[in-house]
């Protein structure tokens, strides 16, 4: 196995929808071991501490929530990500999903800057293909695929460096995707296996089809895992919880091609609200879902549930 050098970046972004409590996720996974365990696996680490967003203004509650607070973020986490990917291997630890609207903008930039493309897989219930335009809720948690795909509507944000191209996105794990997001899917040549295919195919025929093409272009690849894609009863420290989803074994299987493919260049780990968890299980298990993509493997899972 080639070690990595994992660079840790705290992202305690919760701007992104109105319940709070994703602050506290970039603690949870350093109380849940995550630097030990890296290292453990024979990489090296090293933890940046939290990016800061800076000065935003506090924007009254109106259509987009947050939306000043969003931007500034963004434009943290783009430069954070793009020195980051440049220096190693970066964890992001969120936050909500929004923080993604920075995290792959930042990595498309840096792959743009190496001459290598950039593809995506997308480890979630939903989306989050809406444009501020197009959302009923107001979250831009919702958003981030629509914008780092150079998407209209985003208004305020920073002009992105490098867009995302669909095609060389593929999201697994969808059951819920809003009207407005299907209708756009549909007229784009993004990869969607959702949960329904994978009941009839399993996880890994989507995934490997995907990782073929990653590899085929010789690109780098940017996976952000959203806690919902997992199913709520093994995964319930999250706002979003959606019924049907991936369960303990499909996700780990799912992490385990991805190291074996060698690929994976950058992680996002997203929507942990360590408010809702019960007794840090749901850390724990993004942690020892991160530990299967960085290379442990079933015989060597430890029985004990922290790393302390
Ligand atoms: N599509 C819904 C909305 O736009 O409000 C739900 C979005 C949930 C986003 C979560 C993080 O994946
Ligand atoms: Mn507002
Ligand atoms: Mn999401
Ligand atoms: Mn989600």
């Amino acid at each position: 196995m080639t070690a990595k050098h994992c660079i840790l970046i705290g992202a305690p972004l919760d701007s992104g929808k109105r319940r709070k409590g994703c602050l506290m996720g970039p603690d949870a996974y350093r109380t849940a071991g995550i630097a030990r365990m890296i290292e453990e696996l024979g990489h090296g680490v090293e933890d940046r501490g939290n990016v800061d967003p800076g000065a935003f203004a506090e924007d009254p509650d109106d259509r987009l929530h947050a939306l000043d607070e969003t931007v500034a973020w963004t434009r943290a986490l783009t430069d954070a990500a793009r020195r980051g990917a440049a220096e190693g291997f970066p964890i992001f630890m969120g936050g909500d999903h929004a923080l993604s609207l920075g995290t792959v903008a930042g990595v498309a930039a840096h792959a743009a800057d190496a001459g290598r493309p950039l593809f995506l897989l997308w480890l979630d219930a939903h989306p989050d293909y809406h444009t501020p335009e197009t959302t009923d809720s107001g979250n831009l948690h919702g958003t981030p695929v629509a914008y780092v795909t150079g998407r209209t509507g985003f208004a305020g944000f920073p002009p992105l460096e490098a867009a995302v191209p669909t095609g060389n996105i593929c999201m697994i794990g969808l059951r819920s995707v809003d009207p407005a997001e299907r209708e756009a899917i549909e007229a784009t040549d993004m990869a969607v296996a959702d949960m329904r295919s994978i009941d009839e195919t399993g996880i890994a025929a989507p995934l490997r089809t995907f990782l073929e093409r990653v590899a085929e272009a010789d690109g780098m690849l940017h996976v952000s895992l959203d806690v919902d894609f997992l199913d709520p009863t093994i995964a319930p420290a999250v706002v979003t919880t959606v019924p049907g989803g991936a369960t303990l074994r499909e996700a780990h299987h799912a992490m385990e091609l991805l190291h074996e493919s060698g690929l994976v260049t950058s992680l996002d780990l997203v929507e942990l609200n360590p408010f809702l968890d019960e007794r840090g299980r749901t850390a724990s298990l993004m942690v020892d879902l991160t530990a299967s993509l960085l290379g442990r493997r079933v015989f060597d899972r430890p029985t004990r549930r922290s790393y302390s």
